[in-house]
């Protein structure tokens, strides 16, 4: 297999962390470079600050490890981005332009891009979205990324860059933290039924999202990626289903094993996010091109969940 150098953009965050120590498993801990906007803490492996807003850094960085793949995972997500909406277009825009830019001047061989269920909005059905359902997406997070795909397919198919991409429900994992979304609930939850602690949840208990546990999605990156390039039929983004369930199962879940676990609900902003996104995706496509097949249930999730984050406080 010919050697692949891979450069991961905001690699700090809750899926880079675990992305980022995966790859160095598949490919080699000096093949991977792990950058992010601020230092990591005890990082294990080559990391380069770098904020992906500047393209000259970012071509200093393809061109000093001689970067044959991009993972760009930067971005500001669905609800701290409502926050400061032309920031967040800009953000997630002008760092994606660059990584296309720099990756067609250096002949970079595959880019991966992240989208979300969040490009989808009220004019989709929210039972089983289908993949080529109307994009209305209704925050500046969900715009960014229906754009950020037109451009990904612009770039194959004006350049033939190998563009490949995702949208991924909200992930699970005890490994990190979520860093502004409106999923975010979820990975909290369980951290506070550890901690033996009350939860207020800002949704309310019957909003049916898609989730995704850690395990699945960085499977679903690497297996996306992997794929013959022929059989990838899709150059926006692939839909993606892990499991769809409400803060009530959730709930439920856990208090299988933490019988006293108490929640309370007090609906914010995120509720109305929440309310324009699917319950369940359609990813028939991603099945049938690539051979994607989530493994963990909710039962699956919550056990390892709270097992794990049992060994890290305890
Ligand atoms: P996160 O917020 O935890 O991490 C994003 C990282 O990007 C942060 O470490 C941040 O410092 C960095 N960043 C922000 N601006 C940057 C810049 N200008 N230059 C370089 N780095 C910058 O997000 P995440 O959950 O790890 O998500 C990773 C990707 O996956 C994002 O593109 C996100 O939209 C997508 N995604 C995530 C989820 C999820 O549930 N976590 C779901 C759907 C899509
Ligand atoms: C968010 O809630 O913003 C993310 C996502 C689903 O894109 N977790």
């Amino acid at each position: 297999m010919k050697s692949e150098k891979i450069l991961i953009t905001g690699a700090g965050g809750q899926l880079g962390s675990v992305l980022v120590k995966a790859l160095q498993n598949k490919f080699g801990i000096d093949n991977i470079i792990a950058s992010d906007l601020y230092m990591l803490k005890d990082f294990d492996g080559i990391f380069e600050q770098l904020d992906a807003s500047d393209i000259s850094h970012l071509e200093t960085l393809v061109t000093k490890y001689k970067v044959t793949q991009i993972y760009h995972l930067a971005a500001i997500l669905s609800a701290k981005g409502e926050q400061n909406p032309i920031h967040t277009w800009n953000v997630n825009l002008n760092t994606w332009f660059n990584v296309l830019e720099i990756s067609v001047k250096h002949n970079i061989n595959k880019v991966f891009f992240p989208s979300s269920i969040a490009v989808f909005g009220d004019m989709a059905s929210k039972v089983h979205t289908a993949q080529d359902s109307f994009l209305n997406p209704s925050t500046v997070y969900g715009m960014s990324k229906t754009a950020g795909e037109n451009w990904g397919q612009y770039y194959f198919l004006k350049y033939g860059l190998d563009v490949r991409s995702l949208r991924y429900p909200g992930v699970i994992g005890y490994q990190s933290m979520p860093g502004g979304g409106t999923t975010d609930y979820a990975v909290e939850i369980y951290h506070k039924a550890i901690k033996n602690e009350a939860f207020e949840c800002y949704l309310k208990d019957d909003t049916s999202l898609p989730m995704i546990y850690m395990d699945d999605v960085i499977r679903a990156t690497l297996e996306l990626m992997d794929a013959p390039k022929a059989s990838i039929k899709i150059r926006t983004s692939y839909n993606l289903q892990g499991i769809s369930f409400t803060p009530k199962d959730i709930v439920n879940a856990i208090k299988t094993f933490y019988p006293n676990f108490k929640v309370t609900y007090k609906p914010d902003f995120r509720q109305d996010i929440a309310n324009n996104w699917p319950s369940s995706i359609d990813d028939t496509h991603a099945r049938t091109d690539w051979g994607w097949k989530p493994n963990y249930d909710l039962h699956a999730i919550t056990k390892d969940m709270l097992e794990q984050l049992e060994k890290k406080y305890n």
